[in-house]
């Protein structure tokens, strides 16, 4: 089977009760790419590549459909059932750009499920579970609104909560912890997310603060060399997430004892074919992690369920959809939809979701 067309989209995201706040970011609305591979055979696969915002990680939308534009004339007659060989004639193409790359990954595993009557979950490895669970990341907020939100979503039934800090007084992210955790202790697990924005000093204060709260600290600062530093001193777990930025780097921090975990997101990492890689070093450390991206529809939705669903459940951290804040569906009748704080697995084949693409409008670019 070979690639005969590549059709790539522009589509807007706007966030439902914007704006979506994060240490370093705002975002109100989110510029996502669609892939879609056409094979001689007739078959259609899609991929997605969203950052969320030019500046949580050194990806931005227009970063993405450039690195399409250099690769996509060359990828003309390559076989998306072999998903190595795609990889490596993409890094034959162009150097890095992965959260690009992953788009054409994507689609490609999408192609596989489509030609063999299976789904993306089972040629990644096997699902474990049809109903793979979730986690709720509330934005950066005023400490009482955030409990309350907290609440209803332990409520709703999710196992898990992602609370954002950083960005403003340490004081403030200590209180919004405590009052969180005076709401819903005992019930949830809980993460911390400071998203790179807090400095050693603030770190070191708000795990000293609380250590009677059971939460693991995400991505607290910037680099991998201050988290390495104050790395003894924590009362609580660590995991990385803006710094996993390629497998090279997941091999460093895990042999070196650096973290605890990660927050991983598909994209970041090359796509799904570099995911299960990344899951297999996880398994072999007994490190748990998340199945994430940065933000998109619902082909990434799809995606990060379908590799959620084959991590061994003590290992799993959840997976984590922009679904809540984005209004509507790509696939009106099969869109991911997170029920109870869990996603039921899309049947497939595939990806298991079919996007109207009439909303998607005219390509921006064709090869
Ligand atoms: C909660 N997320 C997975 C979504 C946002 O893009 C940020 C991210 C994170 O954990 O940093
Ligand atoms: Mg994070």
């Amino acid at each position: 089977m070979k690639i005969s067309e590549i059709h790539v989209y522009q589509h807007d995201l706007p966030v439902r009760n914007g704006p979506y706040t994060m240490a370093n970011a705002e975002v109100w609305a989110l510029d996502t790419t669609l892939v879609k591979l056409v094979t001689d055979t007739g078959l259609i696969g899609w991929g997605e590549t969203c950052p969320v915002g030019p500046t949580y990680q050194p990806h931005h939308a227009l970063g993405a459909r450039a690195a399409l534009a250099e690769m996509a004339p060359g990828l003309i007659g390559a076989d998306p059932l072999t998903p190595v060989a795609l990889r490596r004639r993409m890094d034959g193409l162009l150097n890095g750009h992965r959260y690009a790359k992953a788009a054409i990954d994507i689609a490609a595993y999408d192609l596989m499920g489509k030609h063999y009557g299976a789904r993306v979950a089972d040629l990644l490895g096997g699902a474990v579970t049809e109903r793979v669970p979730s986690y709720y990341a509330t934005g950066v907020g005023a400490p009482d609104d955030i409990a309350r939100i907290a609440a209803e979503k332990v409520a709703e039934g999710y196992p898990r909560l992602q609370v954002k800090i950083g960005g403003r007084p340490v004081e403030i992210d200590i209180e919004t912890v405590r009052k969180v955790w005076e709401r819903v202790g005992g019930k949830v697990r809980l993460a911390v997310d400071g998203n790179r924005g807090l400095t050693t000093r603030d770190a070191l204060r708000l795990s000293r603060e609380c250590p009677d709260i059971p939460f693991i600290m995400e991505q607290p600062c910037n680099t991998i060399e201050e988290i390495a530093a104050i790395r003894g001193q924590l009362h609580h777990a660590v995991y990385i997430d803006e710094n996993g930025e390629d497998l090279a780097t997941v091999l460093r921090v895990v042999g070196q004892g650096l973290c605890d975990g990660f927050g991983m997101k598909v994209t970041r990492i090359g796509g799904l074919s570099a995911m299960a890689t990344f899951r297999d070093i996880c398994e072999a450390r007994s490190l748990p992690h998340t199945c994430d991206d940065a933000w998109g529809g619902d082909i990434i939705a799809a995606a990060c369920t379908h590799i959620g669903a084959t991590v061994l459940p003590r290992l799993c951290e959840g997976v984590w959809l922009a679904a809540p804040y984005i209004e509507g569906h790509y696939d009106p009748a099969n869109g991911i939809r997170i029920e109870g704080g869990h996603i039921r697995l899309p049947e497939g084949p595939g990806l298991g979701i079919t996007p109207d693409e009439s909303r998607f409008g005219t390509p921006v670019a064709s090869y």
